[in-house]
């Protein structure tokens, strides 16, 4: 029985979002999700969510290889969260790419391939300037 964990915004849903998701689940056999919260979103990016967590959380745990999400209020509380979820494999987008290594003594690290060509800040732009 082995329990995955994965972080993400999860802004404004799309295709690379669920790849990942049911890339990550097919690592192992429950799923967990750390939603990252509105003001954690803020101090990385700047900007806040188009949807808040509150409806990110909604949407992400209605996707059927999610078994359970929770609220991400920090970067530097993934290995309380790891601890706390019991997961025995982190798995994030290669974007990430060595970010986490740090946790690896307690915790098994993956980096996927992000999906090309989609990103939730490229959605915005084509919907704002029509580009
Ligand atoms: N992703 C992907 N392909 C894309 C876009 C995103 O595989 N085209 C992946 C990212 O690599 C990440 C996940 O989808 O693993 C969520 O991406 P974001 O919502 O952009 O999350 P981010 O803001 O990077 O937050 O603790 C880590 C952070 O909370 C991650």
């Amino acid at each position: 029985m082995k329990r995955i964990i994965t972080f993400g915004t999860f802004d404004v849903l799309h295709i690379g979002h669920i790849n990942i998701i049911e890339r990550a689940a097919e690592f192992g056999d429950y799923l967990i999700v750390g939603v990252s919260s509105d003001s954690l979103n803020y101090s990385k990016k700047q900007r806040y969510p188009i949807y808040n967590e509150v409806d990110r959380m909604k949407i992400i745990s209605s996707i059927k290889s999610v078994d359970e999400v929770f609220i991400e209020e920090s970067l530097d509380l993934k290995l309380e969260y790891i601890k706390k979820y019991k997961a025995d494999i982190l798995i994030m987008g290669d974007d990430w790419l060595g970010k986490f290594d740090w946790v690896k003594p307690t915790c098994e690290v993956i980096y996927l391939p992000r999906t090309p060509s989609i990103s939730t800040t490229q959605i915005i732009e084509i919907v704002k300037y029509n580009r």
